[in-house]
């Protein structure tokens, strides 16, 4: 079992992540971030359990609903709120807003809102790591949909073959905006695909934050040592609707909602280290009040920074260059 310290610091991060989300919604009512929210509330230990056993030099690429993934690999939250709000000091200089960054210096390769779109970009990525000889591993998030999607399979198809050190995270929240995976998909769990591209693949509980850590674990030391990609079916439930401003009741049933919040991932951990007497719910409470104090520092910060002038706001957007323009 991981120790408690580290747990600890698991926890932390989920609330942060749910903290973040909790933020975007309010800057979004408020019309003071550009574009339209993904809420990743209810899927965070996913993002948390991965990132946590993966190491600094690993990389991560991600998808539309990706700002959990981005702090669980170590955004700097900052930068992550003024991309996320348009401005300058963001990851893109305020021009790609939330679906549209990268940044290498945390292990980022980047998303993109085009469902799947990411999923070869990490293939390359592992390709990229293999031709160098290095020991990295990359974790590649997209959701249940986009694991329909061709060039999923393409890549995966690919990875098989080279042997490549990348683990698909599949978070299987069940729907695909409105379309619920029984009404999109032939087989009842994705992972069983893993064998038709010949590597291992595995469904597991994705709102457990310690088996989301270990089968992660595995699958990076398989990685690193050869064995080739993991399909890694995390299952989970988006708690909202499928952006901001929908609420997610039209096509799911207020039970079924209601019975995957008793599932929360915060609340199973918090629990069980109560239960372990190794947490008090005075701490928990301290713990949580902190991360949401922090971030709202951090977001007044982020949303009195400067816009990018007038004049040069589509500068990094077009290419200047000869060889960019090719
Ligand atoms: C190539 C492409 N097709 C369709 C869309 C429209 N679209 C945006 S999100 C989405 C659903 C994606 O579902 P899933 O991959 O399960 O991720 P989730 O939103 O559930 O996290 C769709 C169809 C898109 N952005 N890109």
């Amino acid at each position: 079992m991981l120790d408690v310290n580290k747990r600890k610091t698991m926890l932390r991060q989920m609330i942060l992540v749910r903290a973040f989300e909790e933020k975007l919604e309010e800057l979004y009512q408020r019309k003071a971030m550009f574009g339209s929210t993904h809420s990743y509330r209810g899927q965070e230990a996913i993002a948390v359990g991965v990132c946590s056993a993966l190491q600094k030099t690993d990389l991560i690429a991600s998808y539309h609903r990706g700002t959990g993934h981005l702090i669980a690999k170590g955004a700097d939250l900052y930068t992550l709120l003024c991309e996320c709000m348009g401005r300058e000091e963001g990851y893109s200089k305020g021009r790609g807003g939330k679906m549209h960054m990268g940044d290498m210096g945390f292990g980022f390769i980047g998303n993109t809102g085009t469902v799947g779109g990411t999923v070869p970009t990490a293939t390359g990525a592992a390709l990229s790591a293999r031709v160098r000889g290095s020991k990295e591993v990359v974790a590649s998030f997209f959701g249940d949909g986009a694991a329909n999607q061709g060039v999923v399979h393409e890549a995966m198809n690919m990875a098989g073959l080279w042997k490549l050190p990348v683990i698909y995270v599949c978070e299987n929240n069940q729907y695909a905006m409105t379309v619920s995976m029984e009404k999109s998909t032939a087989v009842k769990e994705y992972s069983v695909r893993g064998a038709a591209y010949g590597f291992e693949g595995k469904t597991i509980d994705g709102n457990d934050v310690e088996a989301v850590y270990d089968a992660t674990e595995q699958a990076a030391a398989r990685g690193r040592t050869g064995g080739g990609p993991t399909f890694l079916e995390c299952m989970t439930y988006r708690w909202d609707g499928h952006f901001g401003g929908e609420p997610g009741t039209a096509y799911r049933t207020k039970e079924e909602i209601e019975s995957w919040k008793q599932k929360c991932p915060i609340k199973r951990l918090k629990e069980k280290l109560i239960q372990e007497g190794n947490l008090s719910e005075a701490e928990f409470q301290k713990m949580s009040d902190q991360v949401y104090a922090e971030l709202d520092a951090v977001a007044k910060r982020a949303e009195a920074a400067p816009l990018p002038a007038k004049k040069v706001e589509l500068d990094a957007i077009y290419a200047t260059s000869e060889v960019g323009r090719g």
